[in-house]
């Protein structure tokens, strides 16, 4: 078979200043691996409620070499579940990994009381019954941990799937939207290996875990065959703590079609695309010439100070054309949504957030404490002041005034849940659904070892 060539995966990370376990590693292995899709549950087609056990497993990243991993339903990352506008998807998550945990809608527009929040945790053994209300348009979403202390453990471990949301729009739209064929979920994420057996979390960790070897749907080095025509990929940034710029071998152009939150008004052509912890993009790339190599540099700490010369690179997807899958979506659509703006000038209220020296406005995270209190349907404008931390609030999309004093870049107009402003920007939001004192939303920044280390705090939105 064609794949079967010698790769020799030589990464040489150049972030020994920031990270002192990280060492040079090289990594050679004999072929590629076909990439792991997950199972699609669209919950259209299937009885509810749907059930995700999480569970202990066993995950060969390396042909016959074992490593400890956990997922839901299997032993790596979980389904992905297919859901609708306007309808209601009742699931049911058993813990069966001897740990307390909780299960966080990331990107869902949801009342507090089932967002999945360190207040909805589950006990081993538990089961939570929940039925989510998806009320939001078409978009990329995720499904994590979010227990107080164990997310970043716990979603390192592979416990993390796609909440993909369809709604008329999408489903008309002339884009690739074969799951599996056209359409694929893609999961980028980095792991440390000894002897191809996966390094376990390092408990306790609070700076930034970032490790030399990436892994997509938890396959290292995948290949995926794909139709000689348009192909999707939803983009996830699911590591721990690492930003990468993604971009085609050759520097071939490709489009960015949505932002977390949906799809943008039209796709917007670009070469390199960064995306930092928690954040979605969706690209399309143009599959007509052959075979298409997706890269990703590995970013350093500080986005601004990334260096295309001397930043770690690494292969991220071999995409390759096979004639005997019939072209699907040949016609890129150019209108893809419409975007209601909000007004600045009806801001009613608004914040700032500092996020720095492991505090968020000089508080870490206390269960106990409710930092913020919102009003439901009052047009807000928060300032984050964030040098090197994705921010994430729940509950909410929203779209970017302004990034350090300049407007957003043509790729970022879109709905947004998680933001990297290098410096400070400025958003624009409105929350629809309640948040109760005793099921608040979270804010916090998505470097997991942050998060987990109390860079986060709490709202309410009444
Ligand atoms: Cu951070």
């Amino acid at each position: 078979m064609k794949f079967k060539i010698l790769v020799l995966l030589l990464i040489t990370l150049g972030l020994a200043s920031c990270n002192k376990d990280e060492e040079d590693l090289v990594v050679s292995y004999e072929e590629m691996n076909d990439l792991f899709v997950p199972l699609l549950i669209d919950s259209r087609m299937n009885f509810q409620p749907i059930q995700l056990d999480i569970q202990h497993g066993t995950h060969e990243f390396f042909p016959g070499v074992p490593s400890q991993t956990k997922g839901f339903n299997g032993s790596y990352l979980g389904p992905t579940i297919k859901m609708y506008k306007d309808e209601d998807v009742h699931l049911q998550f058993t813990n069966n990994i001897g740990a307390a945990t909780s299960v966080h809608g990331h990107g869902l527009h949801v009342p507090g009381q089932v967002d999945g929040s360190p207040h909805n945790r589950i006990e081993p053994g538990e089961t939570w019954d929940v039925t989510i209300p998806i009320r939001q348009e078409a978009s990329s979403n995720w499904y994590h941990p979010h227990l107080m202390g164990s997310t970043a453990e716990q979603v390192h471990a592979g416990i993390a799937g796609f909440y993909i949301v369809e709604d008329d729009n999408s489903q008309s739209l002339g884009i690739p939207k074969t799951y599996g064929v056209d359409d694929f979920p893609i999961a980028v994420q980095d792991r440390a290996f000894v002897d191809g057996r996966m390094v376990d979390y390092p408990i306790g960790r609070t700076d930034d875990l970032r490790e030399p070897t990436l892994v997509i749907n938890g396959t290292v080095d995948p290949f995926v065959s794909v139709p000689r025509s348009n192909v999707r990929l939803r983009l996830l940034n699911a590591s721990n703590a690492r930003s990468y710029e993604f971009f085609v071998e050759g520097n071939l152009p490709f489009h960015k079609i949505a932002t977390e939150g949906g799809f943008l008004e039209s796709p917007v052509e670009l070469t390199k695309l960064r995306i930092s912890p928690g954040e979605r993009n969706e690209i399309v790339i143009d599959m007509s010439n052959g075979d298409v190599e997706l890269m990703a540099s590995y970013l350093p700490t500080r986005l601004n100070n990334a260096n295309p010369n001397s930043d770690p690179i690494s292969r991220v997807l071999y995409l390759e054309v096979d004639d005997n899958l019939s072209p699907l979506n040949t016609n890129l659509a150019q209108n893809l949504n419409t975007i209601q703006r909000y007004n600045e000038g009806d801001v009613v209220n608004t914040r700032t957030f500092d996020v720095s020296d492991g505090k968020i406005n000089g508080q870490k995270m206390d269960m106990n404490v409710i930092n913020e209190t919102v009003n439901r349907g009052e047009l807000e404008k928060w300032t984050i002041k964030s040098g090197r931390h994705p921010f994430h609030m729940h509950g909410v999309a929203f779209l970017i005034l302004s990034v350090n004093g300049g407007p957003p870049n043509h790729e970022d107009v879109g709905w947004k849940d998680t933001f990297m402003p290098n410096g400070e920007g400025e958003i624009l939001l409105r929350f629809d659904y309640l948040a109760t004192e005793e099921y608040p939303y979270m804010y916090h920044c998505h470097i997991l070892e942050h998060e987990d280390a109390g860079m986060m705090g709490q709202f309410v939105v009444q």
